[in-house]
């Protein structure tokens, strides 16, 4: 998160006369959660945030001038436990705060944030916007139609089409808000989603293919670098090379990983991560030198393999 975004989000909030700040992923179900709040609130403030870094957004939030009556909607975000403090202190400064998710939660810091926030809901056998369906707009068709949308692409059913386009569609905040605005209307397909979905299919090919020159194979881990396209490189690599996890870096040493198993949110909770048995993130934390580091020496970096010698421990295929 750089400087120029931070005074662009409290700029924004300045301005905002709203009082809902909705803060999610940057996935489909996130987009889907987001159209539900402005199907529901209309006038919503959103910030997408990856799920490592959002605790620096809360901070933000705590750094704005408060307005009165203002609720902080967080979603599609697992617990953390740097977020603990941040949020405490969100509460005493009068937000309202509301937490609605569906990832695995350490049970400590499910019932230390309990006590803290006004409202927290998870559940794992439903995805976030479906969550935030049933519990904001329960019997109306179009959220209803928004919600099975984000099911069918976050628990990689893919029986509905159009969760494949528009999930493909989203490319940055922009995109985002332009389909969470069509979504909450009811508009699910479009000559201007097409077209944004094209675009994306162009850059989505050429990125994996460059993920796919730049993979190896160590053991039946399959590592490689891609700034995007996560799931699809993992998919990629898993037909490529019959892997059974796959890991895949960003230069600035967040990294997502995938497997057969389901321990992908213990490998990622060792590197101050989290998420889903079989796919979950978490952040090398790269300094400088790492970073340069890795540019040079790539995946034989320290820090890098100490991440494949901990996949490989949980992988006992
Ligand atoms: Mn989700």
């Amino acid at each position: 998160m750089c400087a120029r975004f931070n005074r662009r989000v409290l700029t924004g909030l300045g301005r905002f006369d709203g009082c809902i700040v909705h803060l999610t992923h940057t996935d489909l179900d996130a987009v889907c959660c987001d159209a539900l709040f402005r199907r529901k609130y209309g006038n919503v403030f959103t910030i997408f945030s990856s799920v490592q870094d959002y605790s620096s957004y809360l901070e933000l939030l705590a750094q704005a001038k408060k307005k009165v009556d203002m609720t902080l909607c967080l979603s599609d975000l697992g617990g953390r436990t740097d977020a603990f403090e941040v949020v405490a202190r969100l509460k005493s400064k009068g937000w309202r705060v509301e937490w609605r998710d569906h990832h695995v939660w350490d049970e400590r810091f499910f019932e230390d944030i309990k006590s803290v926030v006004d409202y927290l809901r998870v559940d794992r056998e439903l995805c976030a916007c479906e969550i935030v369906y049933t519990d904001l707009l329960e019997g109306d068709a179009i959220a209803k139609e928004v919600a099975a949308i984000g099911r069918d692409r976050d628990f990689w059913i893919n029986n509905d089409p159009r969760s494949e386009v528009l999930s493909t569609a989203i490319s940055d905040d922009k995109s985002r808000e332009e389909i969470a605005l069509k979504l909450s209307r009811g508009a699910f397909a479009d000559a201007e989603i097409e077209a944004m979905y094209a675009l994306q299919i162009g850059r989505k090919n050429k990125a994996i293919s460059k993920a796919i020159r730049k993979s190896v194979l160590l053991g039946h881990t399959a590592v490689t670098t891609s700034n995007g396209y996560t799931s699809d490189v993992a998919a990629r690599l898993r037909d490529e090379y019959h892997s059974t996890t796959e890991l895949i870096l960003r230069e600035n040493g967040i990294f997502s990983v995938r497997t057969v198993a389901p321990v992908s949110n213990q490998i990622a909770m060792l590197f101050n991560g989290g998420g889903h048995p079989h796919a979950a993130g978490g952040n090398l934390s790269f300094t400088r030198r790492d970073q340069i580091g890795f540019k040079l020496v790539g995946y034989r970096l320290a820090k890098v393999r100490e991440l494949i010698e901990a996949a490989s421990r949980f992988d006992h295929s």
